[in-house]
C-alpha cells in the first residue's frame, strides 16, 4: 500500500508524463496537465490512479487514460469568437470518460487513412495516426477548404466507447463542424451512426449537432461513444477561425482490441 506522499509523488511523476487522469469526482479539484496555468497561477495537480487500480467493484468500468502532447499556449485567449462556442473552461478538463474494463486502448495507431483530399497540401495523410500529437510544422496535414474528411479503417468491425481529435493546437483556434461518425460502409452511405457533431446549423449537411465548438488546445477533443459498432471512423471538419483550411495532427479510437 503506497504512503499519501508516495502517492503525491506518483501523481506529480504521471502529470509530468504528459496523461491525463480521470479518477477525479465532483468533490475534487480539476486535473490540469502539466505546465497549465490559469491567468498566470500555477494550478494544483489532482492524484491520478492507474486504470487498473480505478476499476470501480461490481460496475466492470475504468477511466479513459489519454497521452497528451506538450501544451503550446496557456490560458484562454479572449479574442476568438464563433456563433457556438462553449463557455471557457478556465483550464478545468473536461469530464472523465469511463469505459467497460478492456476497452480503454487505442484501436486506430498506423490504421490506413483516406481522405476528402487525397493530396494534401502539407503532410501526409498517415501522419494522422502515427501516434505522434506533439505540434510541429512537421507533424501536422493540411487539408483544402471547405467539408473535408478524413478515414480511419480499423481492419475489421470494432465495438468503439471512446475517440478523441487533435486538429492544430499550436494556437488557440476553433475549428467548425466538427463531426465524428462511424460505419462499415467505407463510403458512409449505409449505416452511419453519428457520435459527435457540433455542426449547430447544418452548414456541412451531415445533420444539426447539439455539441458545442472549442478551442482547440494540447488535450484535443476527446468524448465518450456508447458502444458502436463499426470499422471506419471518419473525421469532417469546416475550416477554422484563422484560415480556411482543415488541419489534423492525430485522431484516437478507443475500445476492446
Ligand atoms: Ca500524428
Ligand atoms: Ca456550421
Amino acid at each position: 500500500m503506497k504512503t499519501t506522499s508516495q502517492n503525491a509523488l506518483f501523481a506529480i511523476l504521471l502529470a509530468m508524463a504528459g496523461h491525463v487522469g480521470c479518477n477525479q469526482s465532483k468533490t475534487e479539484p480539476g486535473y490540469v496537465p502539466a505546465g497549465r496555468t490559469t491567468e498566470g497561477r500555477r494550478e494544483s495537480v489532482a492524484p491520478v490512479t492507474p486504470a487498473e487500480e480505478r476499476s470501480s467493484a461490481g460496475s466492470g468500468n475504468v477511466c479513459l487514460t489519454i497521452h497528451l502532447p506538450k501544451p503550446q499556449f496557456t490560458g484562454t485567449p479572449k479574442d476568438i469568437r464563433s456563433p457556438n462556442l462553449e463557455p471557457a473552461r478556465g483550464g478545468k478538463p473536461r469530464p472523465p470518460i469511463d469505459v467497460p474494463a478492456g476497452a480503454d486502448k487505442v484501436l486506430s495507431k498506423d490504421c490506413k487513412v483516406t481522405s476528402s483530399d487525397p493530396e494534401p497540401i502539407i503532410g501526409e495523410l498517415a501522419f494522422i495516426t502515427d501516434g505522434d500529437k506533439e505540434h510541429d510544422a512537421a507533424t501536422y496535414v493540411e487539408l483544402g477548404p471547405g467539408t473535408q474528411w478524413v478515414q480511419v479503417d480499423l481492419g475489421k468491425e470494432k465495438v468503439i466507447y471512446a475517440a478523441c481529435v487533435w486538429h492544430y493546437h499550436g494556437e488557440a483556434r476553433v475549428y467548425s463542424d466538427v463531426v465524428c461518425q462511424i460505419s462499415n460502409d467505407p463510403d458512409f452511405i449505409d449505416g452511419v451512426v453519428t457520435v459527435f457533431n457540433n455542426d449547430h446549423d447544418n452548414s456541412s449537411k451531415l445533420g444539426e449537432g447539439k455539441e458545442k465548438e472549442y478551442i482547440e488546445t494540447n488535450e484535443g477533443r476527446p468524448f465518450a461513444v456508447n458502444g458502436v459498432k463499426g470499422r471506419y471512423v471518419r473525421f469532417s471538419s469546416k475550416g477554422n477561425t484563422s484560415n480556411e483550411m482543415n488541419h489534423y495532427t492525430e485522431v484516437e479510437v478507443y475500445g476492446k482490441p
